[in-house]
């Protein structure tokens, strides 16, 4: 049984989708309709993945493994010379898992309450400031620097693109008028790797 991930086009799947492909490793895709809860046969994507949620990741042995920031992680450490994670147990490393975690918990999720119907105009306006002033963290942090870690293009860099990629969808002028996140994101973008994963998924 060959790697199989489960994902919607353009949801955080991106993330672990382009991580695949940096590596170089054999994979197949499984669209989730995300609305419907289905899968493109019709079966039930709860039978899949009981969280309801993608990416999911089908393992050779058939284990299931869910949660982006660690699926791109076990992406990541089956070909450790495509360098996408630092050895794991080091700082490097650790580093590198301060940054999935910053992404998820402030960058991805940062989007929910803003993008929630039922928020107030009130509240939507305060997440976006708070958002916005987490955009600004990411963009100190590639101030003189090609991608989030010195060590180069790390799987951090794939999750973050997929964040900016929602940033260009809710306000495209917050991503152009930035002189460090723009010319990052159009960095990540032109990565062969990340071009074959936005063709697959049938997105720009
Ligand atoms: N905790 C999960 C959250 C993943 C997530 O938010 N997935 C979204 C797409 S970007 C989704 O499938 N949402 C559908 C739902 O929650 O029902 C992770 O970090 O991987």
């Amino acid at each position: 049984m060959s790697l199989t991930l489960y994902y919607t086009p353009g949801a955080c799947s991106l993330s672990p989708h382009i991580a695949l492909r940096e590596a170089g490793l054999a994979f197949d895709l499984v669209k989730v309709d995300l609305a419907g809860k289905k899968l493109e046969d019709g079966a039930d994507f709860f039978a899949v993945n009981p969280k309801g949620y993608v990416p999911a990741l089908r393992l050779e042995d058939g284990q299931l493994l869910t949660e982006g920031a660690v699926i791109v992680q076990y992406v990541a450490d089956q070909k450790p010379d495509s360098k996408l994670a630092p050895k794991a147990g080091s700082l490097a490393r650790v580093r590198l898992q301060e940054w999935l975690h910053f992404i998820a918990t402030e960058l991805h999720k940062g989007f929910g309450p803003i993008n929630n119907p039922k928020s107030t105009p009130e509240l939507k306006q305060f997440f976006r400031q708070r958002l916005d002033a987490r955009f600004q963290i990411l963009a100190k942090a590639l101030e003189n620097k090609q991608y989030l870690l010195d060590e180069g293009f790390s799987v951090a860099d794939g999750y973050a693109y997929y964040t900016l990629r929602n940033l260009k969808r809710l306000d495209p002028a917050a991503l152009e008028q930035s002189a460090v996140l723009a010319p990052y994101f159009e960095r990540v973008a032109a990565r062969p790797a990340v071009r074959a994963a936005l063709e697959a998924e049938g997105l720009q």
